[in-house]
C-alpha cells in the first residue's frame, strides 16, 4: 500500500465546506483511504498576497493508485468542487497538492514530489507536522520540523475537527 500526504487549501467561502468536501471526495474513492486529517488552520496568503486568507489542512492517505493516478484524482476533485483558476497562486475554491508519495522522488513534467515549495511554506508544514511530527524530506533526509518556515507567523489554529469521524 502506498502512503501519501496532501495539502488542501481554500480561500473562497465556504472555505471549510470546500476543505471537508475535498476530504470526503478523496475518501469516497474505493482506491483511497484517508487515514489522518490535521486540524484546520487559517493562513495568510503566500505568493500572490492581495487575496483573502486561506484555510489549510493536510491529510494522510493510503492508496493503491500510483502518483500520476492520484494527481488525476486531485484534479478531478478540484474540478468537481468548482475551481476556477484565473491568476497563478490566486484565489481558488479548493486546491489539492501532493506533498509526499511514499519516499519517492518524482520529477515528471506535471508532478514534482516532494512538493518543491513545501519546505518554505508554514501553511503546509504546520498541519503536516501536527499529524506526522517526525517526518523527513525523503530526498535530503532533513526533518521538516527543522525548517525555518515552521517558525513563520501567519498560520493559526482555526478549528479542530474530527476529520476521520466525518468520514464514517
Ligand atoms: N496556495 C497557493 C499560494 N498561496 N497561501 C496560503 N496561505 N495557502 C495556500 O494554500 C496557498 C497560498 C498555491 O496553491
Ligand atoms: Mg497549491
Ligand atoms: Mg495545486
Amino acid at each position: 500500500m502506498n502512503r501519501a500526504y496532501l495539502s488542501i487549501g481554500s480561500n473562497i467561502e465556504d472555505r471549510q465546506d470546500h476543505l471537508l468536501g475535498a476530504v470526503r471526495a478523496l475518501h469516497a474513492y474505493e482506491s483511497i483511504n484517508v487515514v489522518e486529517v490535521s486540524s484546520i488552520y487559517e493562513t495568510v496568503p503566500v505568493g500572490y498576497t492581495d487575496q483573502a486568507d486561506f484555510l489549510n489542512l493536510v491529510v494522510c492517505l493510503e492508496t493503491v493508485l500510483d502518483a500520476p493516478e492520484l494527481l488525476s484524482v486531485c484534479q478531478a476533485i478540484e474540478n468537481e468542487l468548482g475551481r476556477v483558476r484565473k491568476v497563478r497562486w490566486g484565489p481558488r475554491t479548493v486546491d489539492l497538492d501532493i506533498l509526499l508519495y511514499n519516499n519517492d522522488n518524482i520529477e515528471s513534467e506535471n508532478l514534482i514530489v516532494p512538493h518543491p515549495r513545501m519546505s518554505e511554506r508554514a501553511f503546509v508544514l504546520i498541519p503536516l507536522l501536527e499529524i506526522a511530527p517526525a517526518i523527513r524530506n525523503p530526498v535530503t533526509e532533513k526533518f521538516y520540523s527543522e525548517e525555518e518556515a515552521v517558525r513563520d507567523r501567519g498560520v493559526i489554529l482555526w478549528k479542530t475537527v474530527d476529520g476521520i469521524g466525518l468520514l464514517s
